[in-house]
């Protein structure tokens, strides 16, 4: 079933089958440039889908020619360092990192600056044959400032993520998916069903397990490897305290399949 939210201005939010959130950014007069309201709006669904029991996995996508091409430049055009330093923008992007369940982005198009960011924030990342990714901020003076910097070092390796903040070098598709950047390349007409396919496959995992199994893979990204060998452990036995754990084991020595609880 399908049931669209008509609260929002700027993006498009449905359950889609299978318990999955879908959340389509709505600007294409500015490709999908991602201003405060839209960012908001994009926070409180993503929130909302999180709480929510009946969605197992979050999708976020754009359009066929934009994912989002940035923060809104003529909305960030006038601000001061004092403005940026009291938006709001830093803790959004926050609540964002900080969802328990996976969000997948499906990228076709530019996925620039803010943008691109947001596709790194995600878990999983399908990107589409006409896909571009890259980091621009340097043609408007200023640096990526949501994470860009960070994330494109420990995820490409220094030199790549050189070029990419300092030169302005975009990726296509298929360098993104050498890169480590993505996880598959497929048609472009394609990319919103295979991201909801993949997306439907978590949900019908064990929602525990799926939840710890990410706080987990995150880890490695900020902490030494001692410290995320212990949140490992310490994640793989809590599991064991779970119904879903007995029943998958038993389940699968029964050779039938398993029922999760979500407990
Ligand atoms: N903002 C506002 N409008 C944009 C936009 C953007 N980022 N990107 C495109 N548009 C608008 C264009 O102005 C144009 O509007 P009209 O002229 O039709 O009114 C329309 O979208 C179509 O764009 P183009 O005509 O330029 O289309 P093309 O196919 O020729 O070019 C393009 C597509 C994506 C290569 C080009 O539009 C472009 O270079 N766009 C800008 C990309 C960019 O520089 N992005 C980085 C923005 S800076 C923060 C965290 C993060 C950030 C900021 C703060 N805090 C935590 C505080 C992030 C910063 C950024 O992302």
């Amino acid at each position: 079933m399908t049931s669209q939210n008509p609260a929002f201005e700027h993006i498009v939010v449905e359950v889609r089958p299978g318990h999955v959130g879908l959340v389509r950014l709505n600007r294409p007069k500015v490709l999908n440039a991602l201003n405060a309201a839209t960012l908001a709006e994009i926070v409180t669904a993503v929130r909302a889908f999180d709480a929510d029991s009946n969605v197992g996995a979050i999708v976020i996508t754009g359009s066929e020619r934009a994912f989002a091409a940035g923060a809104d430049i003529a909305e960030m055009s006038g601000k001061s360092a004092a403005d940026l330093l009291a938006d709001v923008r830093l803790a959004q992007w926050e609540a964002l990192r900080k969802t328990s369940k996976p969000l997948i982005a499906a990228v076709a198009g530019f996925a620039l600056g803010g943008g691109h960011e947001l596709v790194m924030v995600c878990d999983i990342v399908i990107a589409a044959e006409n896909a571009v990714f890259g980091q621009p901020e340097i043609n408007l003076g200023i640096i990526p400032g949501a994470g860009g910097t960070q994330r494109l070092a420990r995820a490409l390796g220094k030199s790549l993520a050189m070029e990419i903040v300092l030169n302005d070098r975009r990726l296509s598709a298929d360098e993104a998916l050498r890169a480590g950047l993505v996880s598959r390349v497929v048609p472009t007409e394609r990319v919103l069903d295979e991201a909801l396919s993949v997306a439907r496959q978590i949900a019908a995992r064990a929602p525990v397990a799926v939840r710890l199994a990410k706080q987990s893979v995150l880890k490695a990204f900020d902490t030494t490897l001692e410290v995320g060998l212990e949140l490992e452990r310490h994640n793989f036995y809590l599991l064991f305290s779970t119904e879903d754990q007995k029943e998958g084991m038993r389940a699968f020595l029964e050779k039938r399949p398993p029922n999760w609880k979500g407990r």
